[in-house]
């Protein structure tokens, strides 16, 4: 019998590409030093049963949690200590797609080669559970570090949720529009820590991105491209807020009726 070569799956590559696609853009984008950020993207429902059943190329791996809602699931995650503009080139040679086993304890690597996944598996893992457990058909997380946001962690009034969400809100309609539960904010933690994964999830109550303060963003969502687009979005309120600043006025910003008013227009919830 011929084994099942992923490659051949023409939904499970696409989807590949697009993690491709954004880590390149992490990348270009002045996000990704060295190994900074990490995808993880759950490609269950792309894979056929035959394709689920292919034999781990490692030996079992325990979480150290029980994660009963992506019991089964396979992941895609980029490897440990790998660089996003590799991902960009060869996401198999700079990451690997895993099994969740199906008591939620440990997981396996089935393809393509053995890389170890990031340091941070074991918190987006905790978040993917978390969310998937709210009922939410949620398939990504994608941590990366945005210049400029994470500059914004470094000043006190920023690390007020309501006050940030306010300030990136006000700089563009589309940040309202494209952000509309606003950043949730988690005080500085130890990088890869069950400490921050546990205080993300918390935030994720109310929240689908979250600002770990002087070290980067997380987005949660179904769509990886959407993901991105939320972070992009505040970037692009960030850099505006900090060029106004560095031009030696403070920005305007968009008024409360301004931002109230696109509520009903895109039917955003109230916030
Ligand atoms: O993977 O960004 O937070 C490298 C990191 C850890
Ligand atoms: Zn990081």
């Amino acid at each position: 019998m011929e084994l099942t070569n992923l490659r051949n799956n023409s939904a499970l590559m696409g989807e590949i590409n697009r993690i491709a696609e954004v880590a390149g853009y992490l990348w270009t984008n002045g996000w990704a030093e060295r190994n900074g950020g990490n995808i993880s993207v759950n490609l269950t429902d792309l894979m056929s049963e035959e394709e689920k059943q292919l034999p781990a190329i490692c030996a079992p791996i325990q979480l150290g949690e029980v994660m009963p809602a992506v019991a089964g699931h396979f992941f895609y995650v980029t490897g440990t200590g790998k660089r996003m503009r590799y991902v960009a080139q060869d996401p198999f040679d700079n990451g690997s797609i895993i099994r969740i086993a199906e008591d939620g304890k440990s997981y396996e690597i089935i393809a393509m080669q053995p890389i170890a996944p990031t340091s941070e598996l074991p918190s987006h893992l905790l978040m993917h559970n978390y969310v998937r457990s709210q009922g939410r058909d949620n398939r990504v997380v994608l941590h990366t570090h945005p210049t400029n946001i994470i500059a914004l962690s470094h000043c006190k009034p920023f690390l007020n949720s309501n006050h940030i969400t306010r300030v990136l809100w006000s700089m563009i309609p589309e940040c309202r529009i494209i952000v509309p539960k606003g950043i949730g904010i988690v005080p500085y933690e130890i990088p890869g820590s069950m400490d921050l994964a546990r205080a993300t999830v918390k935030q994720l109550e109310e929240h689908d991105v979250v600002l770990w303060e002087k070290h980067g963003i997380l987005a949660v969502g179904e769509d990886l491209i959407e993901c991105f687009d939320a972070i992009d979005t505040l970037a692009k309120s960030a850099d505006i807020y900090l060029n106004a600043r560095m031009a030696g006025f403070e920005p305007e910003g968009m008024t409360d009726k301004q931002l109230d008013d696109l509520v009903p227009v895109f039917n955003l919830p109230v916030k």
